[in-house]
Order: structure tokens, then C-alpha cells, then sequence
């Protein structure tokens, strides 16, 4: 699934379906930011061959940032980014077991030369993987880059116009 007609520039890929209920907030995120993107489950240790070649051919297609989302032994980021010099942003999915933190520590503990940016555990992390890859596309294209600072000053006034929680 692409966004819209136009080429897929973020790759959302996620190690399970499971992954998607944290992921979709990722794949919304890039909706409303108007950045066309594709929506993949790729995994580490069910499906290592489409895991390689998505990383191989993903500069080629277009892609200039993936976001990548798994729980448990989560090594989906890390060899991703071990295949590809594309900027890779981690989510550590939540885990039934270890509350994420075994997915946070396979994603954020790469050895020194292979790096992933790794977000927090969870919806947080999958909204900013979301941001942070439309960031980086707003580097260079204006479009974003003023849809970007839309989403800011709409979520700081929606802050500042209801100032009483209990409202
Ligand atoms: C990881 O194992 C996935 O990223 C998922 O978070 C976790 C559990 O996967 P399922 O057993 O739900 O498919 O590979």
C-alpha cells in the first residue's frame, strides 16, 4: 500500500502483523504529513531471504528512510541497516513478555558501525519514527517541511486552548 499515487519515499516495514497496531500510529503519522510511503511485513527470522532484498533494492525503488518496528528479539532494524546505507529508525514494539524492553535493548544496543535510531517503546516511538522520517525528507523538500511545521503549531495551540485538564 502506498499512500498515494506517487512512489513510496518511507518504507514502514514491521517484523509480524502483530506489529501493526503500533506501526499503523507510524503509517498515520505520514498520512497526515502528506509523505507517500508503503506499508510492509518483513521478517528477521520468518522470511530472512525478502528481508535482504528488501534492504538491497530499497535505495533503487526510491525509498529514502525506513522505519522499521519488532518486538521480542527484535533484530528487523538492525539488519535492515546492516544492508542498506538508508537511515533507519527502530520501534521498539511492546512485548507480552519483557514489556518491550527486550525490544528496546536489541534495537538500540547496535555494535559502533551499523546504527539505527532507536525511538521509545511503543505508540510514542512509532508516532516519532513517523516525524522524524518526514524530517529528514523535509531536508530537501518543502512540501514537508511546511506540512511539518503545520502539525507542530496545530498540536501547540491545541495545548495552550485547553490550559485546565479537567475540562
Ligand atoms: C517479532 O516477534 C515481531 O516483530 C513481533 O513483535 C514478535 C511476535 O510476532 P508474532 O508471533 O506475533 O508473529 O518478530
Amino acid at each position: 500500500m502506498t499512500s498515494t499515487a506517487k512512489p513510496a519515499r518511507v518504507g514502514v516495514v514491521m517484523g509480524s502483523r502483530s506489529d501493526w497496531e503500533t506501526m499503523e500510529h507510524a503509517a498515520t503519522v505520514l498520512d497526515q504529513l502528506g509523505v507517500p510511503h508503503e506499508v510492509r511485513v518483513v521478517s528477521a527470522h520468518r522470511t530472512p531471504d525478502l528481508l535482504f532484498r528488501y534492504a538491497e533494492e530499497a535505495v533503487g525503488r526510491g525509498i529514502e528512510v525506513i522505519v522499521a518496528g519488532a518486538g521480542g528479539a527484535a533484530h528487523l532494524p538492525g539488519m535492515l541497516a546492516a544492508k542498506t546505507r538508508l537511515p533507519v529508525l527502530g520501534v521498539p514494539v511492546q512485548s507480552k513478555a519483557l514489556n518491550g524492553m527486550d525490544s528496546l535493548l536489541s534495537i538500540a544496543q547496535m555494535p559502533a558501525g551499523i546504527p539505527v535510531g532507536t525511538l521509545a517503546i511503543g505508540r510514542a516511538g512509532a508516532v516519532n519514527a513517523g516525524l522524524l522520517a518526514a524530517s529528514v525528507l523535509a531536508l530537501h523538500d518543502p512540501v514537508i517541511a511546511q506540512a511539518l511545521d503545520a502539525y507542530r503549531a496545530k498540536q501547540t495551540q491545541s495545548v495552550l486552548d485547553q490550559p485546565d485538564p479537567r475540562a
